[in-house]
């Protein structure tokens, strides 16, 4: 498709904080972009790429010249049918609204870890700013029929600053991470300014029906009366004469992509060699994000028990922990690596021997292929944050699990709960005497109820998946447009289709 095409449809605006590349200089001094990786990448590229459309967001540095970074943007959208747009912040705003505001504010309230927070009014000014700043940077660019999707925490005024500056489409905005009880919420100084702009959106998208609640909850405490409409999965309600949808959609992944890689013979010679490599019973899997919300120190500390509580685990079983570097130049995270690196140096001095090491650890970005490895390879994966919307992690383990006896062990407070409690041992991170106790069960576990309860799991995952996510999502805000719009899962249905008769006809042949 052509982008002169693409204009006079109605395109899919993406709209988030960072871009999903990475853009850094090579050894040589060059400019170079790479893709980058998480949910949100997973999620929408395919959408994207099947509609066209744009994705607008900061690329991660500092400053930088417009012509220079679109350029370097272009080149790697060439033949993809989607574009980016960048959008430029100052060091100032770098410092205030992203880790200022998102990252010292929001992040850590609504992970209900209210004394991290820092409430700088400084912050408050420049998190305005910067949301006016994607506004006009939208207006430049959007035309009519264009569809707006906003995502996560960083720009929840977005669609407050578009209203104001006379945009009537229809704007869809999602949180992706969890939204605090009234309790947590009114906590935040600027608590009215922030209810009353998400009211700005069409439809506002929360990770778990509990998400949803605690939103409602505080309507109710402001608008004293309110009357909300519905059951199930979208709420509707009237505000100065606007609809508003509330729903909630839970994020996932791309299953199928997940399990056809986990089966490339690549992938399970690698899963092979790096059990053959560990050389112990039970390889236990973490795998994060660099964050304090993830409950590293806190799984450590269960298993650091759990070695010591259960000593026939003690050289034959190691814990595997990936940790990707994130928000590194923010000084709380580096006291969280340091804690992290103490820890893990303590556990392997009191327990390790030659031939087994308790915790093996890796600090860096792990490629798609060898992550896959790593999930393949692992017994049980650890997944325990304190909070998390959703996590990843959990369903990602579960999908590249292909050979189905996999346990995993999962945090009562990560999103991913509401569909996988079923076939996970759920634990409360904070009590580690009963982490400990589910990693012993997870060891002691027999293949039967392993293979059962990796089944449910898998089946879930599947029947939800980031296709039905994306298709739940904009038919919830667009339902009115959504002619001509095809929906993914369509798509899938069709692929499949032609497959099937292709397969037919190969028969037919015979
Ligand atoms: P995150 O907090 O980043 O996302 P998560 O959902 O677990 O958390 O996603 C992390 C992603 O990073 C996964 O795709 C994982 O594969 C990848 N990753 C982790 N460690 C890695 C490593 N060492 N190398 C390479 N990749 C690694 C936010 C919210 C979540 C919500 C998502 C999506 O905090 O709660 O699930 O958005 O909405």
């Amino acid at each position: 498709m052509t982008p002169s095409e693409n204009e006079t449809e109605n395109r899919l605006i993406i709209v988030s904080n960072r871009l999903p590349v990475t853009i850094a200089r090579d050894k040589s001094g060059q400019w170079q972009v790479s893709e980058g990786s998480g949910g949100l990448v997973t999620a929408m590229a395919p959408v994207l790429r099947d509609r066209g459309g744009l994705w607008i967001g900061w690329s991660g540095m500092a400053n930088g010249d417009r012509e220079t970074l679109k350029n370097l943007l272009d080149s790697t959208t060439e033949d993809t049918g989607y574009r980016f747009e960048p959008v430029i912040l100052t060091e100032e705003e770098v410092d205030h609204f992203y880790k200022g505001f998102s990252n010292e504010i929001l992040w850590p309230l609504f992970h209900d870890l209210q004394t991290r927070c820092n409430f700088d009014p400084a912050y408050w000014d420049a998190y305005q700013r910067v949301n006016r700043k994607f506004a006009l940077c939208i207006c430049d660019i959007i035309k009519a029929r264009d569809h707006i999707w906003i995502h996560d925490y960083h720009l929840s005024l977005v669609g407050r600053e578009l209203r104001e500056l006379g945009v009537y489409s229809k704007i869809g905005y999602f949180l992706h991470i969890p939204f605090p009880s009234p309790d947590l919420f009114f906590k935040l100084p600027w608590r009215f300014e922030i209810l009353k702009g998400m009211l700005a959106y069409d439809l506002i998208g929360f990770q778990t029906l509990r998400d949803r609640r605690n939103f409602v909850q505080c309507l109710h405490l402001i608008y004293k009366g309110i009357v909300i409409r519905g059951r199930g999965k979208v709420l509707r309600t009237q505000i100065d004469g606007r609809e508003i949808s509330i729903g909630w959609f839970p994020i996932s992944i791309d299953y199928e992509e997940f399990a056809k890689n986990a089966k490339k013979d690549e992938v399970r010679e690698r899963a092979e060699t790096i059990q053959k490599e560990m050389n112990v019973q039970h390889i236990v899997l973490g795998v994060d994000r660099l964050d304090y919300t993830k409950g590293i120190p806190e799984r450590l500390a269960a298993f650091e028990l759990a070695l010591e509580q259960y000593p026939e685990l003690q050289g034959n079983t190691s814990l595997l922990q990936l940790v990707v570097p994130s928000r590194v130049h923010i000084p709380k995270y580096m006291e969280l690596q340091e804690k992290v690196e103490i820890q893990i140096s303590k556990i392997n001095g009191r327990f390790g021997r030659p031939g087994w090491m308790p915790v093996h650890y890796m600090f860096r970005a792990i490629d798609n292929r060898e992550l896959l490895a790593f999930y393949r390879a692992a017994d049980i994966a650890f997944i325990t944050p304190l909070k998390d919307g959703m996590n990843l992690v959990a369903k990602e383990y579960c999908a590249a699990n292909v050979d189905g006896n996999g346990v995993l062990i999962l945090s009562e407070f990560a999103g991913a709960k509401d569909q996988l409690h079923r076939g996970a041992l759920l634990v409360n991170p904070y009590d580690i005497k009963a982490v400990a106790q589910a990693l012993r069960q997870a060891v002691l576990m027999d293949l039967h109820q392993r293979k059962m309860r990796m089944q449910t799991l898998r089946k879930s995952i599947r029947r939800q998946d980031v296709y039905w996510w994306v298709d739940a999502f904009l038919e919830a805000v667009f339902v009115h447009k959504l002619k001509g719009f095809p929906r993914l899962t369509d798509h899938l249905e069709q692929r499949h289709l032609s497959y099937r008769q292709m397969e037919s006809s190969y028969r037919h042949d015979e």
